[in-house]
């Protein structure tokens, strides 16, 4: 069966890109739940009802593994989702967190994301629970979520707000900065500028991609290399244009359609 992702929109697009350039082979099916978007601003309830339903969907399609791309999504509904599925299920945060564990020099480990991945603090356990002694400091970025996706990314906008929410993070001595939303890839310029050449950038997608492969090799269900390219089939809950035509950037290729 192929792998399923999905995220509250189109930024799980991110994570569907690095999985597809660590898995060559595998077939995928994306769902972006846009007509419920944005999950960062909803409560941790509504999150994880709404994440049963995107799963429910996908496991019908005969998936042999769940992606939660979304940050505030794995945030909320990680434990629900492993519980309910008989596939397995990996989230964004931990992989993240495992990465920026191996990359800190002991400085502090930064984490951005939605006010809803901030307030759960799960980046924050899954970071303690590596390294009890780890100093982490969490900051919500809401506004870079509108300016990725208006392709807002570089630029005196961006550099400013970026400046406004970055700032602390110099202060704090922080030497790695977790990118906890699939937005965030999109801005990595501008972040890198702002927090500076000596602290190390963590893309969650990445690390996602690279655990994905773990598994799937430790458990024996990586797809064969095929003779032709995988299919990747694409669904929203919404209407599909602005996903088709915003999603082409998140993936870095065309979306077919949707
Ligand atoms: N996909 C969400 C996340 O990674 O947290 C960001 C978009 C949203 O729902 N606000």
């Amino acid at each position: 069966g192929p792998i399923g992702v999905f995220d509250s929109g189109i930024g799980g697009l991110t994570v569907l890109k690095a999985l597809m350039a660590r898995l060559p082979h595998e077939r995928t099916l994306y769902l972006g739940d846009t007509a419920r978007v944005p999950y960062g601003t909803k409560s941790g309830e509504v999150v994880t009802r709404y994440s049963l339903k995107n799963a429910e969907f996908l496991l019908e399609r005969g998936i042999k593994l769940l992606v939660v791309a979304c940050n505030t999504a794995s945030a909320a509904a990680l434990p629900a989702l492993q519980a309910a599925l008989p596939v397995p299920v990996l989230g964004v945060i931990e992989p993240g967190a495992r990465t920026a564990l191996q990359r800190t020099r002991g400085g502090g480990v930064g984490v951005i994301g939605t006010p809803g991945t901030v307030r759960s603090g799960a980046y924050q356990r899954a970071l303690e629970a590596g390294n009890p002694k780890v100093a982490v400091k969490a900051t919500a970025c809401p506004l870079f979520v509108p300016l990725a996706e208006e392709g807002w990314t570089t630029g005196d906008v961006p550099l400013l707000v970026a400046r406004e929410y970055l700032a602390g993070f110099a202060r704090d001595g922080v030497d790695t900065l977790v990118l906890g939303c699939t937005h965030y890839p999109l801005l990595k310029g501008v972040i890198a500028e702002v927090v500076g050449p000596h602290v190390s950038l963590v893309d969650s997608a990445e690390a996602t991609a690279e655990a994905v492969a773990e598994l799937l090799g430790e458990k024996g269900l990586l797809a064969p290399a095929s003779v032709g390219a995988p299919e990747h089939a694409f669904f929203v809950t919404d209407v599909p244009e602005r996903f088709v035509e915003v999603g082409a950037r998140f993936l870095g290729r065309p979306i077919p359609s949707a």
